[in-house]
Parts: structure tokens; sequence; C-alpha cells
């Protein structure tokens, strides 16, 4: 019987039967009820979502170039050398990174010389053999990841994949058994690290284990980026690998500045140099821009005589990378008494100040906001303007499918005094708008164009636009205006914007 069945089923004997079955499916499970915007591919995976709305983060390149001066260690350093003179106090660095606004931070825990800065079973060349008590006492990586937590900040490593000390480096035991044994080490102080870096300066001469050689490997095969990646993911789900780990972009300079046209879309052959600053938008992989930028004016890692950047300084960065759809990774170093020296501290504090000043009182919150279209809504979602001042951002404004040109109009009935416009895309969908312009108004009848020098491109997760024009001199006089209006020009598809604020 079950074989006649299968013969009829074959025939097409039953079609007649399958297809009315299939079609009062369709009737009684709508396929799109809530009516959502398909998505613009590619869309970040939800790792990469969490990432970027770290927005801005610390960078803490601290180990045995702080007590060898250097900028790059051979790794033929005797461990000894290693000698902080206080306990090294990763509390305290997080809690300056707290201060400025920051949402996480990343230490270095290995940079190129190989010395490891917690007690590894993969190499004599830790903390375990330094020089004083202070020093065979000291691991980052666990005091990191516990102040992290405990100051409710997200943390991450940096771990060089280059390694000047190890013998093993270019031979093909190096990544799995030293590297990633190493990466395995650092889960056990925390699998809820949100961001590896993973460096791309890599071969050259060094130590190597007394080879004493040049060591040269080509970074798009040896480090055998797909399995490692997935080795990790494994562990820690929510990391995102930089660089060479393929999840979020090198910006292409270390100035603290992406392009104003800036795509997180990417194709896997991109110059870096010439393209990290703005992605392309045709690129066929989410890979989304990390400016990483130095808060003071030496080196990455301490050295004596710095001084910070002026906080003045460090706002006009944020609004280059921020600002521009681009992560800020800003570094400060820790000095050999393992703390971040108190002007740093001041300055990071003091750039904190000027973020919260000028970018907190959000005067799009008691605007009248009216857009030109609103997508029709669907049973369980709409896609209302008011989703643009929520504070949620799992909600958005859209307009219907087809409808790219559109206006979002922000007026008040009193007169304000703005500076800057923020917008942010719902871009689990897809990164869309290409072009658009900002207008003011002072009767509320005649527009005028403002900030017409600044590329209004593209917005992504997130765009700051100084009203002004500069990001040097952004706060200015400000203008008085009883409204303002963006008007989108064009989009890869119909734009869904989820923040628009005005301050
Ligand atoms: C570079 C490294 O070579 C520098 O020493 C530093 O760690 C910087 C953040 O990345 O590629």
């Amino acid at each position: 019987m079950k074989k006649l069945f299968t013969c009829l089923a074959l025939l097409g004997l039953l079609a007649p039967f399958s297809a009315k079955a299939q079609l009062q499916l369709k009737a009684e499970v709508p396929a799109n009820p809530d009516n959502e915007p398909i998505e613009v591919h590619p869309v970040p995976h939800p790792r990469q979502l969490k990432w970027q709305e770290t927005e801005f983060y610390a960078f803490f390149h601290y180990g045995m170039n702080t007590y060898t001066g250097l900028e790059w260690g051979n790794g033929d350093e005797d461990p000894k050398r290693f000698a902080p003179t206080a306990a090294p106090n990763p509390r305290q660095w997080l809690e300056a990174a707290k201060a400025a606004g920051m949402r996480g931070g990343i230490a270095v825990v290995k940079h190129h010389d190989g010395f490891c800065q917690w007690p590894t079973e993969t190499t004599d060349h830790n903390v375990t053999n330094s020089g004083n008590e202070y020093g065979r006492n000291t691991n980052i990586p666990r005091d990191f990841a516990a102040a992290a937590k405990d100051l409710g900040l997200k943390y991450g490593f940096y771990i060089s994949p280059w390694d000047r000390n190890s013998v093993h480096y270019g031979t093909d035991t190096y990544v799995k058994d030293v590297f990633l044994k190493q990466c395995a080490e650092l889960a056990k102080y925390g699998t809820d690290q949100f961001e590896m870096w993973f460096d791309g300066a890599n071969g050259g001469s060094g130590y190597y284990g007394g080879r004493n050689t040049t060591v040269n490997v080509d970074r798009a095969t040896y480090y055998d980026v797909p399995n490692l990646r997935d080795s990790i993911h494994k562990v820690c789900p929510d990391c995102v690998l930089w660089g060479v780990g393929g999840e979020a972009r090198w910006i292409g300079n270390e100035a603290g500045w992406a392009g104003q046209t800036n795509w997180s879309p990417e194709n896997r052959d991109y110059a870096t140099e010439n393209n990290g600053m703005y992605g392309t938008e045709t690129g066929w992989f989410w890979f989304p821009g990390e400016s990483d930028a130095k808060a003071t004016n030496k080196g990455w890692f301490w050295h004596e005589g710095e001084s910070p950047l002026t906080p003045e300084r460090l706002f006009q960065m944020y609004l280059e990378t921020v600002g521009r759809n681009a992560t800020l990774i800003l570094n400060i170093p820790p000095n050999k008494a393992g703390v971040l020296p108190d002007a740093s501290v001041n300055a990071l504090k003091g750039m904190g100040d000027l973020v919260k000043a000028r970018l907190t009182n959000d005067l799009a919150k008691s605007a009248k906001i009216v857009v030109s279209e609103t997508r029709t809504k669907g049973t369980n979602r709409d896609y209302k303007a008011e989703n643009m001042t929520d504070g949620n951002k799992d909600t958005y404004w859209a307009t219907n499918d087809g409808t790219i040109e559109s206006t979002i109009t922000l007026t008040w009935d009193a007169e304000q005094t703005i500076r800057y416009v923020e917008l942010m895309e719902y871009i689990a969908k897809g990164q869309r708008v290409k072009k658009f312009k900002i207008e003011k108004t002072q009767d509320g009848t005649t527009w005028e164009r403002i900030a017409a020098n600044v590329e209004t491109t593209t917005v992504g997760y997130k765009r700051i636009i100084p009203l002004n024009g500069q990001t040097a001199n952004s706060y200015g006089e400000g203008y008085k205006v009883k409204g303002i209006r963006i008007v989108i020009e064009d989009s890869r598809a119909c734009p869904l914007i989820s923040k628009v604020s005005v301050y």
C-alpha cells in the first residue's frame, strides 16, 4: 500500500491535493505578518551587532615594553626586566575608561615580544619569571576581566599572533600548540570577551627561541583563520575577531579618523590603507571599521615624558570615528607602576565631560516630528516616527518598499540652539542610506541647508554631523532654529532609521 502511494505521488496523481494543502497553509500563516522590510545584504552577525554597540572603548598597551622603553620588543628580553614598581592595577585603568564614557576596554596581554602577562603553560616567557614580587603576582587577564565585570564594562584581549620569542613561530605547530592554547587559557578568565585583537603585524626578524632569524609568514593562510575563529567562537560566542580574524576591519590609519562616507560592507581583497576608511557600498560581507588611536603623544606603550592629547582633540576624534560609523578604541598606556598617570586620567575625564555636555541633552525628544511617509504597520510591529526617539534600539521608522526619498521634520514651538544632529540606522537589516541633507528653518516656512560642506552620504550604525561643518571646533555658537529637517535623497532600499537626535 505504502509503495502504491509513493508511486502515485511520483506520477503526480496526488499533485492537486498537495497544491491545495499548500495554499491553505499560506492563507493561515501570512508570509510577513509584521510587514518587515526585507534585508539588504550583507547584514551583520548578531555578535558584530553587539560589538558595534560598544562604540567607544579603551586600549591598554602594557607589558615588557613598558620596562624596556621599546615599542616592538625583539623577544630576547630577560623576563626579569618585567618588574613593576607596584602591583599593576587594571581596575584603575578601567575606572578611568568608564569616566570617559567608554563601554569597555581591551588589554594587551601578549605583544610581539611574546611575553605573556599571565602564568601560561605555553612558554616560560611569562610573568612567573619576572624580576620582582609584583611582577610574579601579575595576572592581567584575570584582574582585567574581573574589574570589567565589576564595573559593568565589556572586556577583551590583544594577543599578538606574531611572537618573536617563540621557537615555534613560523612552523606548523605554533598556531595549534601555542597560539590557540593561549587563547584557550585566556578564556578561563572569561568567555564573554567582546573582541580579540588579532594584529596584522607579523613576520620579520626576531629572537625566535635563539634562532635569531627572519621568519616571514603568509598571514592570509598561516593562522588558519577559519578554524581559529570557529574554535574561539565555540568558547567565546560573542567575541569578534578583529583584523586578521576577519570580523572587524582596521580603519587603515592610526589617527582616529574614518571616512565621512563609511560603509560596513567590504570585499575580502580590499586594499586596507586606501579603503579601510571608507568600506565598499557593494561589498559582499559585513566587515565594520574600528579606529585604533593613541590618546597620548608618544607610542602605544608608556614612555618617559609623554603627555595626553587635549580633551578637545579627543572629542574631535570621537566625532571623526564614532560619529562616522566606526568604533573608537583609544589607547592610554599604563606606566611602570602599572597605573594610568594622573594626566591621562584627567584628559579622559575631560573628554568624557565634553561628550556628556555636548551630546546628551537631546532636543529631538521635545520636538514635534513629522515624516513624509510611514510604512504600513504589521500585526506586531509599527514603523512610526516616534520609534526614532523612544530610546529603543530595536524599533525604527521606515517608509514603504520602493520609497526612498523621504523627510524627517522636527519643529519646536520655541527657538532652540542646536549644534549636532545624530542619526542611526537599524543596521540589523543592512546599511542603506547613501545620501541625505540637513536643513534648518527659523520661521517654519523657509528652509536653508546647513553643514553643506559635510559629506552627508552614509549613516550606518551611527552618524553625528557637526552642524557648523567642522570637527575641530564643532561646538561654536550653534544655530538658532525653530525647526530642522533631514532629507533622505538616496538609499539602497527604503531607509530604516532607529534614532534621530538633535543637540
Ligand atoms: C600595531 C602593532 O604593531 C603596534 O605595536 C600596536 O600594538 C598597534 C595597536 O598595532 O599593528
